[in-house]
Formats: C-alpha cells, structure tokens, sequence
C-alpha cells in the first residue's frame, strides 16, 4: 500500500471540505476583504528524468505493447487496492481484457467505458536480462498517466505520481528478478475535484438504477485518461549523469555561439572522498564534425565556444531551420575511468524581449500559429507518432511557426520533433479555467510548472511558458495566487519570458501584470456577436489596444475562431459553414494587420489546429470543430486561406519565398497572379 488510501471516496470527502471552506470563506469575506491566506510553500524538486536514449553506457526497453486492463466498480473505487490486486496477475482478481499502451482507454471499447470515473488497472510482464544484474541500476520511466498513477513492481509499490502529461519515474534495480518474469501493475485514476490541475467536480446524482456518480469539468476538451505515453525501462550505470541543463548565447553578429552546460551526477558507488569527477563536452554539428570541446569544472560546468556558428531560426525565417548540434556529455571518474554517456541535441539561439517586442537572434518575432491538442479519433490522448508526423506536415504546408500546448504539456516526442523543425512552442502547464483558488491548488499548480520546465528547459523550440488557460482572473485571490505562480516560474527560468491566455476583460484582470506577455482569447462573431461578421476587426482592434494600455506588454490574440461543419456550405456566411469560418479569420486578419503597424502586436494564434473531442454538450456535434483541419487531419477550406495569410506574412517580415502552389492559377493576371 502507498501509506494513504488511494481513493476517490477521499477525493470527494476532501472536494466537499473545499466546497464547506469557500462557502464558510465566502461567508467570511462579506465582512472582511481580506487579501488571502495563499501561502508560498515550496514545491518538491523534480530530479533525473533526462529522455531515456541509448548509449554505450545506457540500454532503453519499451514496455509499450498490448497490457492487460480492469476497471473498477465505479462506487467501490479502493477495492483493488483493498484486496491488493498489485500482488498478483490482473486476470487472478478479475477478467481483464486487452488495452494499447500507450493510448486513452476511453474509446478502445464498444461498451461506455468512455465514461467511466475513477480507477482502471493495468498489468503486464515483462523479461529482465541477466546481464542487468551487474553493475547497474535500471529504471521504470512513464512518458505520462493521466490523471494520477500508481506503480508496482513484482507487487511492490514503486512511485505514485499526480497531474497529467507530464514524466516521471523511480529506480527499481532493488525489485527486478533478473533473468526471469517480472510483473508490472499500474493504478490510474482520473477523477477531477477541486484540487487537481486541472479542476472538476464529482458529483452524486440519480439515475434509473439507483445514484451513480458524474464527472464533470469547464474545461472544453475530454478528459482523456490512461497510460498515455510510452513506457521505458531504462539502464544506467551506478554513477550516472542524472541531469544536463544546457543554455546558450550568440555574439551580436550571431557569429559565434556558447553552449553552457552544467551536470549533476547521482551515485552511491562514488567514494565520498572522490571530488574530482569531470565531464568532457563535445560538439558535434549537423554532419558529425567535432566543433568544440572541453572539460567541466569541478561542479561539473562548463561552457563550448561555436566559431561561425549555425543559430538556430524558426521555420521560414531563415533557409536553414531548426539548426541542432549534439551534445555529448561524458561523465568520467577521477582516474578518467569512463562512467556514463548521454547526447542530447541543442539549438544555439537567444531570447530576448522588451514591453514591445519579442526577439530571437536578435531579430523581431511575429508569431503566426495555433492552438492545438493532443487529440485523435480512438486513441483520445495516446501518443501517435504517424499522426505527430502528419501535423508537423500540415504546419509547414500551412506555414505557420509557432503553436501553444494547449492546455498541457504535450509528448516529449512531439517537443523533439519542434527542435528539429524549427516550429516555435509556447509551451503550457496544465492549469486550465483555474478558480476557487485554494493552497492545495496552489501547491500543484506550482509542482506542473516546476515539473514542466524541468522535462522541457533544454528545447531550443520553447520560448515561452504559458501559465494557465482562462483562469478566472476576476476571483478575489487571483492577484496573489498569479503572483506566486509567476514568481515561481521565473525563479526556475529566467531565459523565457511568461504568459497565460487570458479570457477575463481586461477590465476585470487580475494577472496580467504577473507577465511578460499578454495573450487574450476572444470569440467574436461566434461566443459575442453570434453571427455577426461585422462586429469583429474593430473589436479585436480595441481590445488588444486596451489590453496593451493596461499593462505596457506586448500582445497576442491567443485564440480566435469559429465551430465549422465540414462541407456545410452557406452563402451568404452562416454560422457553422465554411464560408463563415473563412470569413471570421478574414476579418480577424483585417484587425491583426492593423494591430501589427503599432509596434507591440507580436502573434496570431487560430483556435483550434484541428478539430477534437469534448465533454458532451449541445454546443458541440462530436466534439469541437474549430479546426482549421478536420480530426482526420484534413484541410477545410479555411486552412486555403490561412495558408495564403501566414506565407504572405513570412514573406513580409521573413523574405521567405512562397511554395511554387500556393496560388492556384485562375487567368493571366499578369503581376497580380503569384507575384
Ligand atoms: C476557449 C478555450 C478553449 C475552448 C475554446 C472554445 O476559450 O480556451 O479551450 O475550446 O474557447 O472553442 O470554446
């Protein structure tokens, strides 16, 4: 057992001890305005997690596959832990039935295990080589489980991890049978009550059996659960390179370039006395050539210098993108034995911003992107490496450079893939329509940033942390919630500027000032306005204006967009048609360009990349279909003109050239066609 009950009873005593203190605070705050009781507690420090990659050094084992799966009885949720399913095979205490892993359980089967609340279990077994036995530790490492996990191995408890999306592992050489069968067991759990990231409620209602118990949540995605990304076992050796921090800077000219690197290393095996471990850095570009190297200090520091360096650029902006060298770090003992060995690839590039613009390279960045999900039909959330191929093939045939992970942090997989194309990431936590803000709620709000900028510090891609999604920036104690989150952010990274999507007016914000960047979500014509196309450039106009008045920052329109049937044609535009889609973002692009002129307008996202699945709702056929492609990934007609906007923008700001079809021809138009 895992020392406290594991249960989604405790969950729901605790949600209506939340729900009796805000009513009883709330009483409370009648009579008294007080500033709140948010207190700053440190948040627990993440440790190792580097991605698990193969070396000379190191063995990386999927466990990914087909495992056995059980649900729970939905009103006895603690039963397996009660009866210790862990301690043996699934299939001993209940029938299972086959489940992928990685992928959400939700819609793997033709029963409404869609809409099961609580915990599912999961196990399978798996072969642990001989060899392993010597000299090593090895490690079981979870892409991520959403929404909370429990861990066994060989029926002993291993790690229990909270918030989705997000990695996490533990040493379990102590557990292994080497050379023979060994069982893993995994409880997940996705209820969502007042004190996770993100919020929900479990409610108890009525229905024809009797009372049954109801999930629900604000937020406009489906809560996804499962063991969503893939499952390593990895070695290492017994003193290992546990954590590489790596960042970079540029001459003025951008000829050359840095690489700080900074190591911590984990091992008993070390002797006390011995303090003079060092690592050898190496460089190596593109082609494999050896650009620089060197010796760390004895903190294990140190720093490369790139002579005519390659930075690296975001897509379109310059002729070669998403520039990666590796970096090979090896961490040897004192009588230069060779202890371990990991690469990690680095983009050279800088940051750097100001109350009107953002830079990288030193040169002004617009960005023309999305927000977007992890989403697809049957697989839900689970990691798909043919569908994260396919739309890093869509943002580039649209031209687009940039996309926020909203609303969590996506695959680590899919962070990679950005390095390597250049594509931008303004890279979310997954705190979303936070309200009711609480201490506990605090606490792991802080532990998702720290957790998220722990996995994700070395990505050349990300530039920017995003710290919420439409929190409810009006509440009473969002002030000193936002600052404490913010300073937080800034304590563990000062390289990247901060921002959140906020939808709260202006008028009412309480968080905005805890940024570096403002970014506002605003549906006119769709959520205002239903309908009415012209009451949107003005309106954006004025609003981004206001918002930059307000606080002095630069501006984004972080989402935007209208629901669109596919092949749903009204002429004149008509809600849910193609034809409305397309003209909701003309106007919006009427606004942007106006904005733009005035010097601190620094990006367009469209709300939504593609179109995904929701809670079910009235206001929703199938999901949400603000998609400029369809969930199968393919273009509405909006995505024609989007592309035409963000490539005419490349070639404005970037002088990137179009691609040779961008135009279709239509008559001799002289100048005018594909000028
Ligand atoms: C929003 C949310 C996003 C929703 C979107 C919509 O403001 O940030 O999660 O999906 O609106 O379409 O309603």
């Amino acid at each position: 057992m895992f020392g406290i009950t594991p249960t989604l009873l405790w969950k729901i005593s605790n949600q209506m001890a939340i729900w009796l203190f805000s009513f009883v605070s709330g009483l409370f705050l009648l009579h008294f305005s007080i500033a709140l009781i948010l207190i700053n507690k440190e948040v627990p420090q993440s440790r190792g997690m580097l991605y698990p990659r193969e070396s000379e050094t190191r063995e990386v084992r999927s466990l990914d596959g087909i495992w056995n799966f059980v649900r729970s009885d939905q009103a006895n949720p603690t039963q397996g832990v009660r009866e210790e399913w862990y301690s043996k095979d699934l299939s001993k205490s209940r029938p299972t039935i086959p489940m992928p892993v990685p992928a959400s359980y939700n819609d793997i089967t033709t029963d409404n295990l869609r809409d099961h609340v609580g915990t599912v279990w999961y196990d399978r077994k798996f072969f642990a080589p001989r060899s392993w036995a010597v000299d090593q530790r090895v490690w079981l490492r979870f892409g991520s489980v959403h929404y909370e996990a429990y861990v066994w191995v060989n029926g002993q408890k291993v790690v229990k991890h909270e918030i989705g999306h997000l990695p996490f592992e533990a040493e379990v050489t102590h557990l292994l049978k080497y050379g023979a069968e060994n069982r893993i067991t995994v409880m997940c759990d996705n209820a969502l009550i007042q004190t996770t990231v993100p919020q929900g409620r479990i409610t108890e209602l009525p229905n024809d059996e009797g009372m049954t118990i109801v999930q629900s949540y604000t937020f406009d995605f489906f809560n996804y659960a499962g063991i969503h990304r893939s499952v390593h076992l990895y070695t290492t050796p017994k003193t290992f390179i546990e954590e590489v921090v790596v960042t970079t800077n540029l001459s003025k000219d951008n000829v050359g370039g840095e690489v700080v690197y900074s190591v911590k290393f984990n091992g008993s095996a070390v002797n006390e006395a011995d303090n003079a471990l060092y690592v050898r850095a190496q460089l190596y570009d593109r082609e494999g050539k050896l650009v620089a190297n060197g010796t760390s200090d004895a903190q294990l520091s140190g720093s490369l210098q790139v002579d005519n360096v390659n930075p690296w650029w975001p897509y379109l902006m310059h002729p070669e993108p998403g520039y990666l060298y590796q970096l090979e770090v090896k961490l040897h003992a004192s009588n230069d034995e060779l202890l371990d060995v990991y690469r990690l690839k680095v983009g050279v590039r800088t940051l750097s911003w100001s109350n009107a613009t953002f830079q990288i390279n030193g040169r002004p960045v617009y960005f023309r992107g999305f927000g977007r999900h992890e989403d697809a039909d049957v697989r839900g959330k689970g990691l798909d490496n043919a569908l994260m191929v396919r739309d890093f093939n869509l943002l580039k045939w649209i031209g687009a450079n940039a996309y926020r992970t909203s609303h969590y942090p996506y695959s680590e997989e899919s962070m990679q893939f950005a390095d390597e194309h250049g594509i931008m990431i303004v890279d979310e936590c997954p705190s979303v329509d936070a309200e009711n803000y609480n201490q506990e709620l605090l606490g792991k709000h802080k532990s998702s940033l720290e957790q998220l900028i722990h996995r994700d510090r070395n990505h050349p891609s990300v530039v920017m942390w995003s710290i919420a999604n439409e929190p409810r920036t009006r509440e009473m104690n969002a002030d000193s919630y936002f600052q404490l989150v913010a300073n937080l952010t800034r304590s563990l990274d000062k390289t990247r500027p901060i921002t959140a999507a906020i939808a709260t007016p202006w008028t009412d914000d309480k968080a905005g000032r805890f940024l570096d960047i403002i970014s506002f979500n605003r549906y006119n014509a769709w959520y205002s306005n239903t309908g009415r196309l012209d009451m949107v450039t003005k309106k954006v106009v004025e609003e981004a204006v206001a918002w930059n008045k307000q606080y002095n920052k630069p501006v984004i329109m972080a989402e935007y967009g209208a629901d669109t049937l596919e092949g749903l044609h009204l002429q004149p535009a008509y809600v849910w048609s193609e034809e409305f889609q397309t003209e909701v973002f003309a106007r919006h692009f009427k606004a942007f360009d106006i904005l733009r002129k005035k010097g601190w307008f620094i990006g367009e996202f469209v709300w939504n990349f593609a179109d995904f699945k929701t809670a079910q709702s009235y206001t929703r056929v199938g999901g949400n279909k603000k998609g400029v492609f369809t969930r199968a990934r393919q273009p509405k007609a909006s995505a024609h003109l989007l592309r035409k906007r963000y490539f005419a923008l490349a070639r404005e700001l970037d002088d990137s050239s179009f691609p040779e079809d961008l135009f279709t021809y239509i008559a001799d138009m002289g100048k005018t066609e594909n000028a």
